[in-house]
């Protein structure tokens, strides 16, 4: 059986969870799609062809070359220059893999990532993506709807917030002290940003699987948020009564807030937020105007209302 509990708990203790579980279609739902997900290893970058539908809220726009997107990327686990994770991130194993889920929730519960993948139909998602260091990409995400695992989870009233928890794991990861982190990274987001459609739980880009240094297995995407919220690797999601600490506000909470949605007119302490640098094919990024919210402002700016997003940056 793919759903474990945390503790070594007999598996006679399991049943009423894996039951729970059915009836509420994971399992269900994981035996429908079975062989869907994962159809043979390419051989390519490592990376396996997945099998997708076109999903919601696809731009039309091109999509950034796949091998831009897969050497220009920021995780810090494997350091801090643009071309360090492409250079190191071939030590992470994304399999085997497990997803432990805890705190607000009726009993902690961990997935095989295997299991989360297969849950339900994988979809073709050409979202932006915007770095806070201004620059951005145009990529074709693969993955489905993370309110689908959340509900499948079965929060509690009183879980308000969601963490993601990051692997750090010193045989398979540098986690460098240059970069300034306190490993694991972490990242969160309200319950209502975590439960929008656009909240995408990741599992691969350009109908392949995630390459190690985009953070395989598992990573979340909120689009209309800056990189960083974008957790890669995740090996731990926790439902929370407050808001989490995240690992850039610890570091730098004058720099980097908790909300972080794309907002031009909200600079950075160091550098303006105005425009970006658009990653595509051209040998030289052309630098474009930044839209609020990322450009998804009609679909999440309610979120929000009431809120001073200059304070709540
Ligand atoms: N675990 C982890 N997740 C992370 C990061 C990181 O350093 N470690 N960097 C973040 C930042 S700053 C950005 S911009 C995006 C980059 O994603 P990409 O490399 O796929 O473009 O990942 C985010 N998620
Ligand atoms: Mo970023």
């Amino acid at each position: 059986m793919l759903i474990k509990t945390t503790t070594g708990i007999p598996s006679s203790e399991i049943t009423p969870q894996e039951k729970f579980l059915s009836r509420r279609g994971f399992l269900a739902g994981a035996a429908a799609v079975a062989g869907a997900g994962v159809i043979a290893p390419q051989g390519l970058w490592g990376a396996t062809k997945l099998q997708t539908t076109p999903g919601k809220f696809s731009l039309s726009e091109t999509p950034t070359p796949l091998k831009k997107a897969i050497s220009y990327n920021n995780f810090y686990e494997y350091g801090v220059d643009k071309g360090d994770p492409a250079a190191n991130a071939h030590r992470l194993k994304p399999r085997p893999w497990t997803v432990q889920v805890e705190g607000q929730i009726q009993k902690p519960l961990t997935f095989d990532i295997d299991t989360i993948m297969n849950y339900r139909p994988l979809e073709d998602r050409v979202y932006r993506f915007r770095c806070v260091e201004a620059w951005s990409m145009v990529i074709p995400w693969v993955g489905y709807s993370f309110s689908e695992f959340v509900k499948a989870c079965n929060p509690l009233p009183s879980a308000k917030y969601i963490q993601f928890i990051s692997l750090a794991d010193r045989k398979q990861m540098d986690l460098p002290d240059s970069a300034g982190i306190y490993w694991p990274y972490s990242e969160g987001l309200r319950m209502d940003e975590a439960m929008h459609p656009l909240t995408l739980l990741t599992f691969g880009s350009y109908g392949q699987t995630l390459e190690n240094q985009q953070g395989a297995p598992i990573r979340i995407i909120i689009p209309w948020k800056y990189g960083f919220k974008s957790a890669k690797s995740i090996v731990k999601i926790r439902f929370l009564d407050k808001q989490p600490h995240t690992s850039w506000n610890d570091l730098a909470p004058n720099e980097y807030g908790f909300y972080a949605n794309v907002n031009p007119q909200h600079n950075h302490p160091r550098w303006s937020q105005a425009s970006e640098r658009k990653i595509d094919a051209s040998l030289f990024p052309k630098t474009v105007p930044t839209l609020s919210f990322n450009g998804y402002g009609s679909e999440v700016a309610g979120l929000y209302n009431g809120m001073d997003l200059h304070k709540n940056y």
